[in-house]
């Protein structure tokens, strides 16, 4: 096992102490990420004590500690799960070879360019973020916000390491972009669509937390396949503190449901926007365009490069061990294809589907969390369900992008989709009713009324814990 120095200026497992010119380097980056931080980071929060975990170690148990941290002081580091001995590449034209413990000279480029994907989500989610301290509907949500927040910053500071140690200059010249993009910015934007559209609100921020961050799941599991030791090792380290994200935006979405399904069953004819709820048909639109937009980060469903970074051994699939066969030549993925104003079936080559094979496993994790969802419409005896809409729909990326698919997958006229694309994608009504909801709730004791107490708090302690001291 590996330990951490938590005491150095940049805490980390790597022994950083040994190796002074890297250390060097990241020390100078550091202060940019701290002035970053104080720019981009929760905009006035961060004079308070929050009650945040801090990862200590890596291994499974009690890696993390939890305690009142400053979100500038949090101890942002670098830690990499510890190495398997005799690990080697588990797919592709390298299978069976030993992994790289450094970046291979004929993959140096392609890697970078998947190591700089990878980083710019992280710092681009705390800017999309960043105003949503100043509307949370209760302190407990207030510190899961911070908490997601700091792990954004340290899955960025995950990537700058691997620039720094193995790419040298460009390495360290693309850790300088990834703090001067900004998401939504026209002229320097983030790299990835969903993380350019704004989160202003917090049913944007449950749905990313749900939707988004698993594509981060699911493209960080591919990435800790890879032949590259140290960005597996990394990434492995970075799912342990993922999984938080997700229950934050599933059980986020669930307490918007349960909360709507309670207000519905108190008077059955009534709006519950009359009653400050969150109709469900609003809900569905929200899902609608997240799930639309988180899909298309898997990037095309027919990609050449796809097929090239499971072929060098760099991006594996989902559990790539749960195959028997590891090569992934002459298979072939069934996919629809749309053609002639239809949409039919069509075989492609396996590698170069591999995008599409990582979205269906995502898209089997989503309906998951959509069910848990719809066992509080059961348990009211409410008929609606929520549900995932077509891969297809409103997409803007792929072999659909720009297509006028409905919620169904069926392929509209273009007149017939401008005129019901209000049914299936948030509407300007919609926004300004959710806009109404966005009110800071102080009292920790207390929830917004369009949202349901959790379960239980934080670490085992109460709701009603002040997790975040605002005086
Ligand atoms: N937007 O062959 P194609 C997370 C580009 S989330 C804009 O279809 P390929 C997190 C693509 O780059 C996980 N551009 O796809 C969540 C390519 O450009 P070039 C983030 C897009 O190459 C919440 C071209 O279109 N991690 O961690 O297989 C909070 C054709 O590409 C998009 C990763 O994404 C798009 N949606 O790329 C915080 C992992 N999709 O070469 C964090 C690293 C594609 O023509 N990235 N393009 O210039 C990758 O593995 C791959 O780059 C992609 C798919 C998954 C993005």
């Amino acid at each position: 096992m590996s330990t951490v120095d938590l005491t150095a200026k940049i805490p980390n497992n790597v022994n950083l102490d040994q190796d002074k010119k890297l250390l060097r380097a990241l020390e100078q980056w550091q202060p940019d990420y701290l002035q970053w931080w104080l720019d981009m980071g929760p905009k006035d929060f961060q004079q308070l004590d929050v009650y945040l975990r801090t990862a200590i170690s890596v291994d499974a148990e009690g890696w993390a500690n939890f305690d009142y941290v400053k979100m500038p002081d949090y101890r942002w580091g670098i830690f990499l799960a510890d190495p398997v001995p005799g690990r080697t590449i588990g797919f592709g034209d390298n299978y069976g070879k030993p992994t790289w413990p450094v970046v291979p000279g004929e993959h140096r480029n392609t890697l970078r360019r998947l190591i700089v994907t990878q980083g710019d989500t992280e710092p681009a989610s705390v800017e999309q973020q960043r105003m949503l301290g100043h509307t949370a509907p209760s302190i407990y949500d207030l510190r899961n916000l911070f908490q997601v927040n700091v792990e954004e910053g340290r899955h960025l500071w995950a990537m700058v390491y691997l620039l720094h140690s193995q790419f040298g200059r460009d390495g360290r010249e693309e850790a300088e972009a990834l703090l001067e993009r900004r998401s939504g910015d026209p002229d320097k934007p983030r790299i990835l669509g969903a993380f350019n559209a704004p989160v202003d609100n917090w049913l944007d921020f449950f749905m990313f937390t749900m939707f988004t961050d698993r594509d981060g799941k699911y493209q960080l599991l591919a990435l800790a396949e890879s032949g590259f030791d140290p960005l597996s090792r990394t990434t492995r380290f970075m799912l342990t503190e993922e999984a938080h994200h997700m229950f934050v935006g599933e059980s986020g979405v669930e307490r918007i449901v349960q909360r709507t399904a309670e207000l519905m069953q108190q008077d059955k004819n009534e709006d519950v926007t009359r009653q400050g709820g969150i109709p469900l048909d609003l809900v569905q639109r929200y899902l609608n365009r997240w799930f639309a937009l988180s899909l298309d980060l898997f990037g095309g469903e027919i990609s050449s490069n796809a097929a090239s970074f499971f072929a060098d051994g760099l991006k594996g699939r989902y559990r790539e061990d749960s195959y028997e066969e590891h090569q992934a030549l002459d298979q072939h993925y069934r996919m629809t294809v749309p053609r002639d104003g239809a949409v039919v079936e069509e075989d492609v080559p396996l590698r170069n589907a591999m995008n599409e094979v990582l979205r269906d496993a995502y898209v089997e994790d989503c309906q998951r969390g959509v069910d848990r969802w719809n066992k509080h419409l059961e348990r009211a005896g409410i008929a609606v369900r929520l549900r995932l809409p077509s891969k297809r729909f409103y997409r803007h990326i792929g072999l659909y992008a720009d297509m006028p698919f409905d919620a169904d997958g069926r392929l509209l006229e273009r007149s017939e989709w401008d005129r019901r694309r209000g049914e299936c994608l948030p509407t300007e009504k919609d926004r300004a009713y959710v806009a109404t909801l966005q009110k800071a709730v102080r009292d920790p004791a207390q929830i917004a009324n369009w949202i349901a107490k959790p379960a239980r708090g934080i670490k085992g302690l109460p709701f009603e814990y002040q997790y975040v001291r605002l005086d």
